[in-house]
């Protein structure tokens, strides 16, 4: 496709038309702000200019596009069922938005034969400006000696209620100079609440707690929360018991996806 500038707007409001109301939101960047902050071996293949477009996930997405999804059409095979609805939900709406249109598609559970992330999830959402990413660098005189700290993003309106899902990239649409990088609201903006923010992601995670690290103006519902609190190779059971697994799929063997193990979907 030969390269056009557009309308940065038309993009993503189309996009926001298919996706807002499955409970998605979708933020432009251009691959210039993300590359410039990566070494090359992580960076998009594409030019500086190209358009991007980061996909979230919110709480409604469980309800507004998880449940249904199941519900219509079940669950093919043995990936993860979070994973088959939003491949679904983002597949079907670029068909739709941009037929005929060459996007990459990454999803965030996806690995590069080199086992690097596709795209790395947490700094796409910062340049963006959808969720600043909070790093062990931004904490000053760090209590935690040579010990690594994985970073954490905080949604100005979520808090830690949300996921980062994926990246469109539109290799060939170029991105005027109006577009001017966002800068993401620090909504952690001390010390003390960065230090407690990565002590909760990186120490106890599983209580969910650094999601309320602000006053999130809606969490998971406790569906969700029972959802994601049972390990993935159980939550086939689960939704059996919710009857939205026809009995004669196949279980999947307790080892057999790994990748949501890993990185939980939550
Ligand atoms: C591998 C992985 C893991 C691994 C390793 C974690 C790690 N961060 O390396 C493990 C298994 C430990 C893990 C665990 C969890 N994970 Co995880 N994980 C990932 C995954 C797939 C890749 C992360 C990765 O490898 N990054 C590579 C490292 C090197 O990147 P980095 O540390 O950010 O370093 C880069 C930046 O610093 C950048 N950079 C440099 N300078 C600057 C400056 C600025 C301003 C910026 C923005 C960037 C930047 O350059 C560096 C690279 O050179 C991502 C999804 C994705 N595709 O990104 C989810 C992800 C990070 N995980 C996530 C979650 C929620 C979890 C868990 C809570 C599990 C769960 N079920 O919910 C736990 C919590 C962590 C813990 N206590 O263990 C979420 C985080 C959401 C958020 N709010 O931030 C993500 C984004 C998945 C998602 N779909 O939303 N995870």
């Amino acid at each position: 496709m030969a390269a056009c500038r557009v309308n940065v707007e038309e993009i993503t409001g189309q996009l926001e038309d298919c996706l807002s109301k499955l409970g998605f939101e979708v933020y432009p960047l251009k691959v210039a702000w993300y590359n410039s902050l990566l070494p090359p071996s992580l960076r998009l293949a594409y030019p500086d200019d190209s358009l991007a477009v980061v996909v979230l996930s919110t709480p409604s997405m469980f309800e507004q596009a998880f449940l249904p999804f199941l519900e219509e059409r079940g669950c093919q095979g043995l990936s993860d069922p979070i994973d088959q609805c939003v491949k679904h939900c983002v597949t079907s709406a670029v068909s739709q938005c941009f037929p005929g249109q060459e996007v990459d598609v990454r999803y965030d559970y996806e690995l590069l034969p080199s086992r690097k992330p596709k795209f790395l999830a947490q700094t796409a959402a910062h340049v963006s400006g959808a969720a600043f990413y909070y790093q062990q660098s931004d904490v000053r005189d760090q209590p935690w000696a040579e010990k690594k700290m994985f970073g954490v993003c905080v949604h100005p309106r979520f808090g830690g209620w949300f996921a980062i899902r994926a990246l469109l990239v539109f290799g060939g649409v170029m991105a005027g100079s109006e577009m001017v990088q966002p800068v993401p609201p620090d909504c952690v903006p001390s010390r003390e609440g960065r230090i407690q923010l990565l002590e909760a992601f990186n120490f106890h995670w599983q209580d969910w707690v650094y999601r309320d690290i602000i006053r999130p103006v809606q969490t998971y519902s406790q569906k969700q929360k029972d959802y994601f609190s049972t390990l993935p190779a159980k939550r086939f059971d689960l939704l059996k018991t919710w009857g939205l697994m026809p009995s004669e799929n196949v279980q999947p063997e307790p080892t057999s996806d790994t990748q949501s193990q890993v990185n939980g979907h939550g």
